[in-house]
């Protein structure tokens, strides 16, 4: 694959709406010259990772790889192997593109830093999400957001994140699923690219992502975890089991709810839990930086909205790396009801 042209071998690509990487970078809004050229590197090489970890996922129960690595993460949580295998290709290719002077990931303590040269980004991801789905063989995402960097010197890179995560330029998913999608947000469109196994590369599908007319009906949440939410979530669950026209639907892998609720309209909802039995998320399972602002840019990006049920998630300060945050997010129709049902402000 040529440097941010996506292979065209398949015959959608053909079609007027399909956008090549470049061509979608030049319209994005707010960018010199330069930091097109540093985005579209580093869409590359997110682009290279994700055709790299969609191969080895293929082969994962071949080579036994689909259970954990034996470490806890630094949140406590069982890592799986796949877990650092894409943290190491990513952080490996994003290192090495001379394009990212920080990065945070879910699964390291500390934030990584490169020289840069040029125009600098930084960069949050969750390198395998959901990966607990490796086991039977779901599916798995990976979850990005590029800030852009302040130009200053990193004496404290963690802060330089922290103080850059509300000026988020693009934010992309990976979806490993029966297909490999690519899913990549500026502000002002949402495109998405399929794998092509063959050819190697990703290649363009037509037309933008929007969520569709109506906001759909689809809601998507652990209601397992029923009895810890607050009064206002348990008052909203309790309405649409009142209602007709819903669906239930929860794999448990973020990108792959998310995906579903963006195609065919819906919501998405962890919100905090009271601990029971020393388990249980009282801020919210999800990370800020790694899950919540890249999928809320996403959707903001695809006509939705997003919120913890108090703020707008792209207006909650970042104060941690690692902080967790309640997500509710999908089509505008669906959070606003949501916020209507459980008696929260609404994200706009
Ligand atoms: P992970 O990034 O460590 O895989 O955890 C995040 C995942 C999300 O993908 C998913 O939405 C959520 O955790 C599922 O949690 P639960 O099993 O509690 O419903
Ligand atoms: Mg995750």
């Amino acid at each position: 694959m040529t440097r941010g042209e996506p292979s065209k071998t398949a015959s959608h690509a053909k079609n007027e709406g399909c956008l090549t990487l470049s061509e979608l970078v030049d319209r994005a809004p707010e960018m010199t010259g330069a930091e097109r050229q540093a985005i579209l590197e580093i869409l590359d090489k997110i682009s290279e990772g994700a055709r790299d970890v969609a191969r080895r996922l293929a082969m994962g129960p071949l080579h036994g790889l689909t259970g954990s690595s034996g470490h806890l993460n630094v949140q406590g949580e069982e890592v799986q192997a796949f877990d650092e295998i894409a943290q190491d290709t990513f952080s490996g290719l994003l290192g090495a593109s001379g394009r990212v002077a920080v990065l945070v990931s879910e699964e390291r303590e500390h934030p990584e830093t490169f020289p840069c040269p040029g125009p600098s980004f930084y960069v949050a991801m969750d390198p395998l999400d959901g990966s607990s789905n490796l086991a039977v063989s779901g599916p798995v995402g990976s979850i990005f957001a590029i800030f852009r960097g302040a130009g200053e010197s990193l004496r404290d890179p963690a802060k330089a994140v922290l103080d850059s995560a509300s000026d988020v330029v693009c934010a992309v998913y990976v979806l490993y699923s029966v297909a490999t999608l690519l899913v990549i947000a500026f502000r002002n469109e949402v495109r998405m690219y399929a794998l092509d196994p063959v050819a190697e590369g990703f290649a363009p599908l037509p037309g933008k992502v929007r969520f569709p007319d109506g906001g759909g009906q689809i809601v998507s949440i652990n209601s397992a975890n029923y009895t810890r939410w607050d009064a206002g979530v348990r008052r909203y669950v309790d309405a649409l089991h009142s209602r007709s026209s819903w669906s239930g639907r929860y794999v448990g892998a973020l990108v792959m709810d998310f995906h579903r609720n963006l195609l065919k309209g819906g919501v998405f909802l962890y919100p905090g839990d009271l601990p029971k039995d020393g388990k249980g998320h009282p801020e919210g399972k999800l990370r800020l930086l790694f899950e919540a602002i890249p999928m809320a840019f996403i959707a903001r990006a695809a006509g939705g909205l997003a919120t913890n049920g108090k703020t707008p998630i792209l207006d909650i300060p970042a104060t941690h790396i690692h902080q967790r945050v309640a997500l509710v997010v999908g089509s505008r129709e669906r959070v606003l009801e949501y916020c209507h049902l459980a008696g929260a402000p609404e994200p706009v």
